[in-house]
C-alpha cells in the first residue's frame, strides 16, 4: 500500500475580475466583510461570519479515512446547496429581467389621483420580466408561445404591477378555466413530452372543446408569438381596469406598451432553426443590447373610455378574450419606459421577483373581468408556495421603494426587527405605530345587484366575430402563415377527430381559412360548423392588428452577418460594415475560423463567430464577401450552403460580390430584388431594413 500524501491540494483561483459590487461576496445588511490582511479579496467565510482556513478538503479522521459528521463546512455548504432551487413557476419559468425606469409625459389628472399616472417628467424605477409561458426553466427562448410582460413600478405611493402578455386577448372568460387550459398546453403527463409547445393533442383536444378561445388562437398561430426580440414585442395589460379621479369618479382604461424599435417577428422555419442555433436568443439578444447602451423603450399608452361608452360597444370589454379596437377607442400614449440595468443576480431579482395584479396604487383599481377577479387570488397564493413565505415582499426586488408599516409580524425568514410592545391597532400605547389614513386606497365605489350565481353575461357568447375580423385585418402574407401554423400544429395532433373539430370552428371564422387549413390537413370532406352561440358579426378590418403594418422600415437594434474566408476583400468587408453600423445595427464577421482569417491584402481579421455555430438565422440580414478560392472551399461546406439558403429562405436581404455569387450559385439559391451588389451599399441597406416577403411563394408552400 502506497504511502498516503497529507497535502492540501488547495485549488487554483480564478482570478478573474468580479464586477459585482462586494466581489460577488454575500454580505448581510451593515456587516464588514473579513479582508485577507494585504490582499484585495474577501475571506471566505461560513453563513455565520467565521473566516474558512480550507475551502478544498473536508474534515477527514485521517489522511485515508471517511469524512467526519463533525464538518460543519461541509455539512453548511452542501445543505445550501441541496436547497439552491425553489419551485419553478408552474407558467412563465423562462424569463428575462431587467431593471429600467418609467417617465409619465402627459398627466391623466383628470382621471386619477395615482402620482405615477398624474406627475409628468417623475421617473419610477421598474423592473420589468418577459417571459414564456408554458415551458420550464431551462426551456428555449423561442417556441411558438405567448410572452409574460409583467411591469413592477416602485411608485412612490406603492408598488404598482401590471401583469400583462404581448397578446391583448387571452384563451378564457372565467379564471376557473386556467388550470385547464395549462394541463392542456404543458407536457402531457403520461410521457412527460412536448417541452414548451401547442402542438400536440391534449393543448388542441382543449381548444377545439372550447369556443371562446377562437379569438386568442388566431393571435398565437400568427407570428406574434414568433418574436425576433424581446425588444420588438407590444405588452397589453388585457383586463379593463378602472382609474379613479379625486372626486371618485372611475373610468375604464386598458393599458399598452409600445415598442419603439417596431414591431418584428421571425419566421416560423427560421424560429425552429433559431431554438438550435440559440437556446438564450432572446435572452442573449437582451443582455448584449443592454451592455451595448442600445437600451429597449416601449410607449406607455391607454385607451379611456366610460360605461356610457362600454354599453355602445358591439362585445363586453369584461370579457377578457375581446380587445377593444383602436379605431372604437384611440390609444393616448402618456409615457415611455426605458430598461437599462441588467440584474446583479438573476436568481435574486429574475427569479424572485414576485408579481401580483392585485398590486396597485390609489387611484387605481380593478373592473369585473372574470379572469381578472381570480387572478387577484392566484399571485399571492403562488408566491407563498414559490418563495415559501408571506414575508417574501422583504427580498429586495420585491421591496416598495415608499415607507411602508404595519402590525404583520413574524413567519418565514422574518428580516425585519420591529421594536415596542405593540403589534395592533387600534391602540393607546404608542405614538408612532402605522394607522389608517383616509388619503389611502379606495375601491371604485360601484353599486352591484343581480342574482349570485355561477353564469356568464351573455354577451360573452360572442365567440368568432373579433378571430374573424383578426384574421381579414392581416396582410396576405400573415394570412397565409396564420393558415400554415394551423396545419403546422394541427399536423402533429394524432386524433383526427380533434383536426376535423378545429377545422370546424374555422368555418365560422373565415371560409377561406378554413378551406386552406382542410387543404393541407388532407381532410377528405369539410365538417360541418358548431352551431354558434352567438351570430358571427361583421367587424372593420384594423391594420393595427397587423405584425407587417407595425414594423418600421429601419436597421436599428437588428444583426447584419458578413461572412468571410480566405482572400475576402477587407475594403468591401469595411464598407457593409460601415454602411450598417451607420444604420444602427449591429455587425458580426462569421468565418471558417474564429482566429483570423487572412484577406486578399494580406492582412488578418478575427472573427465574431465561427460559421459552424453561427447561422444566418442569427442575423436579420447578411453579407458574403468571398475570394474565388474563399467561394470555391465554402461550397463543400454545408454550413455555408444552409448560411445562404437559409438567408433566402428566411426572406433577408444578401449582400454578394463575385465569390458571394458563386456560392449563391452552389447552393443553387436565386436572384431576386433582395439580393444585391455588395459595392452598392446603399441597395443593401434599403433591402436589409424589411423581409422580402414577395420571396416567399417562391421559397416554400403555404396554405
Ligand atoms: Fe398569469 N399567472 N394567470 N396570466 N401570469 C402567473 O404567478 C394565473 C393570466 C402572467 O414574470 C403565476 O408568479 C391565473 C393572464 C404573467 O413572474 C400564477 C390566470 C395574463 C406571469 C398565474 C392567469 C397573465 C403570470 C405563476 C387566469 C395576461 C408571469 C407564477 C385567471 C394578462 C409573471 C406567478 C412573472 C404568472 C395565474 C391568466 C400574465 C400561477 C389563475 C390573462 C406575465 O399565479
Amino acid at each position: 500500500m502506497s504511502k498516503a500524501k497529507t497535502t492540501r491540494h488547495s485549488g487554483k483561483r480564478n482570478q478573474e475580475k468580479d464586477s459585482a459590487p462586494n466581489g460577488g461576496s454575500q454580505q448581510a445588511a451593515g456587516g464588514e466583510l473579513h479582508q485577507i490582511a494585504g490582499g484585495a479579496h474577501p475571506a471566505l467565510t461560513t453563513n455565520q461570519g467565521l473566516v474558512l482556513s480550507d475551502n478544498q478538503n473536508s474534515l477527514r479522521a485521517n489522511p485515508r479515512g471517511p469524512t467526519l459528521l463533525e464538518d460543519f463546512i461541509l455539512r453548511e455548504k452542501i445543505t445550501h446547496f441541496d436547497h439552491e432551487r425553489i419551485p419553478e413557476r408552474i407558467v412563465h419559468a423562462r424569463a428575462t429581467g431587467v431593471h429600467g425606469y418609467f417617465e409619465l409625459t402627459a398627466s391623466l389628472q383628470q382621471y386619477t389621483t395615482a402620482r405615477i399616472l398624474t406627475e409628468v417628467g417623475e421617473k419610477t424605477p421598474v423592473f420589468t420580466r418577459i417571459s414564456t409561458v408554458a415551458g420550464g426553466a431551462g426551456s428555449v427562448d423561442t417556441p411558438r408561445d405567448v410572452r409574460g410582460f409583467a411591469v413592477k413600478f416602485y411608485t412612490k405611493e406603492g408598488n404598482w404591477d401590471l401583469v400583462g402578455n404581448n397578446i391583448p386577448v387571452f384563451f378564457i372568460q372565467d379564471a376557473i378555466k386556467f388550470p385547464d387550459l395549462i394541463h392542456a398546453v404543458k407536457m402531457e403527463p403520461d410521457r412527460g413530452f412536448p417541452q414548451s409547445a401547442t402542438a400536440h393533442d391534449t393543448f388542441w383536444d382543449f381548444i377545439s372543446l372550447t369556443p371562446e378561445s377562437m379569438h386568442t388562437v388566431m393571435w398565437i398561430m400568427s407570428d406574434r408569438t414568433l418574436p425576433r426580440s424581446l425588444r420588438m414585442i407590444e405588452g397589453f395589460g388585457v383586463h379593463s381596469f378602472r382609474l379613479i379621479n379625486a372626486a371618485g369618479k372611475s373610468t375604464f382604461v386598458k393599458f399598452h406598451w409600445r415598442p419603439k424599435l417596431g414591431l418584428q417577428s421571425t419566421i416560423w422555419d427560421e424560429t425552429v432553426k433559431i431554438s438550435g442555433a440559440d437556446q438564450d436568443f432572446h435572452r442573449r439578444d437582451m443582455f448584449e443590447s443592454i451592455e451595448a447602451g442600445n437600451f429597449p423603450e416601449w410607449e406607455f399608452a391607454v385607451q379611456l373610455f366610460t360605461q356610457e361608452d362600454a354599453d355602445r360597444f358591439p362585445f363586453d370589454h369584461l370579457d377578457a378574450t375581446k380587445l377593444i379596437p383602436e379605431e372604437l377607442v384611440p390609444l393616448q400614449v402618456i409615457g415611455r419606459m426605458v430598461l437599462d440595468r441588467w440584474p446583479n443576480n438573476f436568481f435574486a431579482e429574475t427569479e424572485q421577483v414576485a408579481y401580483c395584479p392585485s398590486h396597485v396604487v390609489p387611484g387605481i383599481d380593478f373592473s369585473n373581468d372574470p379572469l381578472l377577479q381570480g387572478r387577484l387570488f392566484s399571485y399571492l397564493d403562488t408566491q407563498l408556495s414559490r418563495l415559501g413565505s408571506p414575508n417574501f415582499h422583504q427580498i429586495p426586488v420585491n421591496a416598495p421603494k415608499c415607507p411602508f408599516a404595519n402590525h404583520q409580524r413574524d413567519g418565514h425568514m422574518q428580516m425585519a426587527q420591529p421594536a415596542g410592545r405593540v403589534a395592533y391597532e387600534p391602540n393607546s400605547l404608542s405614538e408612532y405605530s402605522p394607522r389608517e389614513t383616509p388619503k389611502g386606497f379606495h375601491s371604485a365605489a360601484v353599486t352591484e345587484t343581480g342574482e349570485k350565481g355561477r353564469i356568464r353575461d351573455e354577451r360573452f357568447a360572442d365567440h368568432y366575430s373579433q378571430a374573424r375580423q383578426f384574421y381579414l385585418s392581416q396582410t396576405t402574407y400573415e394570412q397565409a402563415h396564420i393558415a400554415s401554423a394551423l396545419v403546422f400544429e394541427l399536423s402533429k395532433v394524432e386524433h383526427p377527430h380533434i383536426r376535423v373539430a378545429m377545422v370546424a370552428h374555422l368555418r365560422h371564422i373565415e371560409t377561406d381559412l378554413a378551406q386552406r387549413v382542410a387543404a393541407g390537413l388532407g381532410l377528405d370532406k369539410m365538417p360541418d360548423a358548431p352551431v354558434a352561440a352567438a351570430p358571427v358579426q361583421e367587424m372593420a378590418p384594423s391594420s393595427a392588428l397587423q405584425i407587417i403594418g407595425k414594423m418600421k422600415d429601419t436597421l436599428v437594434g437588428r444583426a447584419v452577418g458578413i461572412l468571410i474566408a480566405e482572400g475576402s476583400d477587407g475594403a468591401v468587408i469595411k464598407k457593409i460594415k460601415k454602411a450598417a453600423t451607420d444604420a444602427g445595427a449591429s455587425v458580426k464577421i462569421v468565418a471558417p475560423k474564429v482566429g483570423g482569417t487572412k484577406l486578399a491584402d494580406g492582412s488578418m481579421l478575427a472573427a465574431d463567430g465561427q460559421l459552424a455555430g453561427t447561422p444566418s438565422v442569427l442575423f436579420d440580414a447578411v453579407a458574403v464577401i468571398l475570394s474565388d478560392k474563399g467561394a470555391k472551399a465554402l461550397s463543400m461546406e454545408g454550413a455555408a450552403i444552409d448560411f445562404v439558403r437559409d438567408a433566402f429562405g428566411h426572406l433577408k436581404a444578401i449582400a454578394v460580390d463575385k465569390g458571394g455569387q458563386a456560392l449563391l450559385k452552389a447552393a443553387n439559391v436565386g436572384q431576386d430584388a433582395g439580393v444585391v451588389d455588395a459595392n452598392d451599399k446603399n441597395a443593401f441597406i434599403a433591402a436589409a431594413k424589411t423581409r422580402q416577403w414577395e420571396r416567399e411563394k417562391s421559397v416554400r408552400t403555404l396554405a
